[in-house]
Order: structure tokens, then sequence, then C-alpha cells
């Protein structure tokens, strides 16, 4: 295959692979560390028990080694907030000790870490105090985390990420503990996007005091919006998904604004969510050095009439086609399949094209280098004789590797690229029955198995991407990787 793009990638293009702890690292209850409000959801969910998950907390040596042999140069991990303080407030060492290990191993095998400091995990304890993100009170309580963690591990690690996704946790309020009862959802949407963004500005703001040569940035969820046709009106549902999921959280993040589309569509409905002009002035007094953002499919929107009836957006929950449940906004957009895209089992589009799209939109609005923190393909894989023969996933990331590659070569800065994930872990919404990564992991939802780790053909695909520099992205034949 040849390409019109194969010049090699920069020499220090951050090649690696993600997870996020209560994903990947088990031991939920080990060494003092608390309950974090995905520990306490997966008491009432089917398939999140987070009690072991991929058990990386006791097997991270043997997980590293296997990522030196990928060639990663980089690995994103979160820390568990309940590791470091479990109930918000007590430091509890063992937990520190643990990343302390964890980032020991990866620099000596010259893995670059990249550290979330929240994905989804805050304490169970300040859930039940305050209602967690939907109060004031956890800017100082993150911001107590995040100086432990900056003190702790600054010295050696350069690259940091604030809040994993603070766009989408607001979709899905289920995500980080739940609405509060009595509060309606867009109040508590509202509240909790300005309490991060606040939260985000003065973490960055000490990490530059702390660490100064240190990198750091917000990460979003980005799912390209396109209009259902070229009617006018869908083009504007287009605009409208874009400027609420992902414009809005990001204007405030990176310019300090507020979207005035957004600002307006709730006037006309009574909320007001101006923010006071010194909270404005305060967030739009930090830049951030990057925008990290994951990228997993695009959306297709299509108007939605004021009379229309709310549908909030569902996960997919048992990963038969069909069954994902689309978002109705009334006044905004409504959700729809694009006839266009393949999807995987889940409802989850398949678009690199829209990768491309994305960095151009995000690099073209806000001038700040990216980097593409998730990527990758849901699926159920079949262990065989050892073997998984995961040739959709390599022809996923392939094809989003290019893409990415094209918009770099159109001028837009991608420091680094991050598949999701590393290895298999506890999938957000669908538990072990649908895995994303270059390592298997032996073990259902149900029944933990081995928990034997097994090499798909898609890490020996990502192994020769990493070493030729990207080159072989466009020289490769999967059918080598079977
Ligand atoms: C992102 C989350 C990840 C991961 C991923 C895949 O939004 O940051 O933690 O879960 O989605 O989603 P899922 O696991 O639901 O398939």
């Amino acid at each position: 295959m040849s390409h019109p793009v194969q010049a090699a990638f920069p020499a220090d293009f951050l090649w690696g692979a993600a997870t996020a702890a209560y994903q990947v690292e088990g031991a939920f209850d080990r060494d003092g560390k608390g309950v974090s409000v995905q520990d306490a959801k997966n008491h009432c969910n089917a398939f999140h028990d987070t009690s072991v998950t991929s058990d990386h907390y006791h097997r991270f040596r043997e997980d590293v080694a296997l990522m030196k042999e990928l060639g990663l140069k980089s690995y994103r991990f979160s820390i568990a907030w309940t590791r470091i303080y479990p109930d918000g407030v007590t430091l509890n060492q063992p937990g520190i000790a643990f990343y302390h290990q964890l980032i020991d191993v990866l620099l000596e095998n010259d893995i670059t870490p990249l550290i979330t400091l929240y994905h989804f995990d805050h304490p169970q304890a300040l859930q039940e105090r305050y209602s967690g993100w939907y109060s004031d009170r956890m800017i100082d309580d993150f911001l107590r985390f995040a100086e432990t963690c900056f003190r702790s591990f600054g010295d050696r690690v350069r690259h940091f990420m604030t809040i994993c996704e603070s766009n989408n946790v607001v979709l899905y309020p289920d995500l980080i503990g739940g609405v509060p009862q009595g509060v309606e959802v867009e109040t508590w949407r509202f509240q909790v996007s300005r309490v991060m963004a606040l939260a985000n500005a003065r973490v960055i703001k000490l990490c530059r005091q702390l660490l100064p040569q240190a990198s750091i940035g917000p990460c979003i969820g980005y799912a390209v919006a396109y209009p259902a046709t070229c009617a006018p009106e869908d083009v504007l549902a287009a605009l409208n998904e874009d400027e609420f999921r992902t414009f809005y959280p990001l204007d405030l993040l990176c310019l300090g604004r507020q979207n005035p589309a957004v600002v307006s569509f709730f006037a006309r409905r009574g909320l007001d969510i101006r923010l006071p002009p010194d909270e404005l002035a305060e967030i739009g007094s930090v830049k951030p050095d990057f925008i990290a953002f994951n990228y997993y499919q695009s959306d297709v929107a299509k108007h939605c009439p004021e009379e229309s009836r709310q549908q909030q957006p569902d996960f997919n929950p048992d990963g038969q086609q069909g069954g994902f449940t689309y978002p109705a906004f009334p006044g905004l957009y409504a959700g729809d399949s694009n006839p266009y895209l393949p999807r995987n089992d889940w409802d989850w589009e398949i678009d690199p094209v829209g990768l491309r799209i994305a960095c151009r939109r995000l690099y073209d609005r806000y001038q700040l280098p990216l980097m593409i923190t998730e990527n990758g393909l849901g699926a159920r894989d079949t262990l065989a004789d050892g073997e998984i023969a995961d040739l959709y996933r390599i022809d996923y990331l392939q094809k989003h590797l290019v893409q990415m590659r094209l918009a770099m070569a159109e001028g837009v800065p991608v420091l680094g690229y991050y598949a999701w994930s590393f290895m298999d872990v506890m999938s957000t919404s669908n538990g072990y029955g649908k895995r994303y990564g270059f390592v298997y992991v032996d073990r259902e939802d149900k029944d933990l198995k081995t928990l034997k780790r097994f090499k798909k053909a898609s890490f020996y695909w990502y192994q020769n991407v990493i070493e030729s520099q990207g080159s072989a992205l466009f020289t490769t034949e999967q059918e080598s990787f079977r």
C-alpha cells in the first residue's frame, strides 16, 4: 500500500497506550485504599466489579515488561484518588508508595509516564459528604490531592492531565455519583462544569508553581458532529451539538469564555448560567499547554423541534447492534445513526476521517498542541490456542493513525497518540464483554479465570508501527500479523 504522507513522525512523538485506575488496578481495598464512587457503583451493576479488574496492582511489573516489549514510548495511567486520600482528607502513604514503584519501573524501561489526575473515581466519602463535583468544596479537596501528586511524583513525571472528559461526565451523571435528589439535571450539569473548570484552572496554576518544567492540560471526549442532511436545520443541529458538548467546556477551559449560544439557550429557559466575572477571569488567566482528547467515533445530529420529547443518551448494554439510545434535546439536536459508516457491536460508528476532522477543528479553534489520549475499538475477542486474531482492531487503529498523520501533515501539532487500551480493562459501559487492549487478560465478567496475559495480533502490529516510527502504517499488510 502506498500513501502520500509517509514522512517519519517527529522523533519525540509519544507512541502510547492508556488505562485508568478503577478499570485496571483491582485491589480496591488493599493497603488502605478507600471506596471510590466507582467501587460504590459496582454493588448495583451486573459487571462493574472493581475488586480485581485486570489485577494490575499486583502484576504491574509483568505489565510494564509487556509495555517495554511492545516498544511503548509513553504510558498514560490515572492515579486512584482513594489510594492517596481514602476518605478525601487523610493521607495514605502506601498508596503513594504504589505509584512511586510504578513510575520507577516505567522510567527504568524508558517509558514516559503521562498521569491523569482524575478519571471518574473520587472518594465516595466526598460524594456522601457534599455530593462530589456538585459542590465548590470539591475544588480544595482536589487541589490537595493534586498537590500531593505533584510533590510526590513531579521530580520524575513531566506530563499531567487534569480531569478526564469533563464534558462527557456531565452528560452521564451516573458515571460520577449521580445528581442529588431534588436537583434539576441541567442545574447539576452547569454547576459541575463550573466547579471542574475552576478546579482545572487552579490545578494547572499550582502545577506551574511547583513544577515549572512540567506540561499539563485538560481532557475532553470529542465525537465530531455531522449534520444528518444538508438541510440548514440539521446543519444548525450539528453546530449545536458541537457547541454544547465540546466547545462550551473547551472554550471555558482554554479561552476563559462561555459560549454565547449556550448561555442564551439556557437564559431562554430561565436558567442563568453566566459565571461571575472574577471566576471567568480566573479561569481565563490559565492557558493549558495542550488539549488532550479522546476519540472513538463521530456523531450525527438532526433537527429536534422544541415540542419533541427529551431523551437522555444511554449505552447499548448487551452489545447487539441497534441497542444504543440516541439523545434528543428539544430545541438543540437529536442523535441518529450514520448510514455511511460501519459500527461495532455497541453501535459506536467507526470513522477514521472523523479523527482528522476533530484534529483540524480543535487546532483551528484553540491553536494549542493536541494529544490523542484515547482511541480504540471495543470488540469481543476470542482466545484460541493462546492467540487472539484481532485483525479488526488493527484495521481500526491503522486507519485512525493514518488520518492523524494526515492531520499532522495539514499543520496540526499532535504530540502523542495513546491507544485505548494498553491491556484489556473493565469497560466503563460494558465490562469485560467489550475489550480494547493489545494484551488479552484471561477473565470474564463473572469468572476471574487465570488473569494470565496474552499478546494479541494487534500487539505485534503496534510494535512494528512504533519500531518503524510510523512508517509501517503505510506499508504493512495486515495478513502478516495473523
Ligand atoms: C472513555 C473513558 C475510558 C473508557 C472509554 C471506552 O470515555 O475515558 O475510561 O472507558 O471511554 O468506553 P467503554 O469502556 O464504555 O467502552
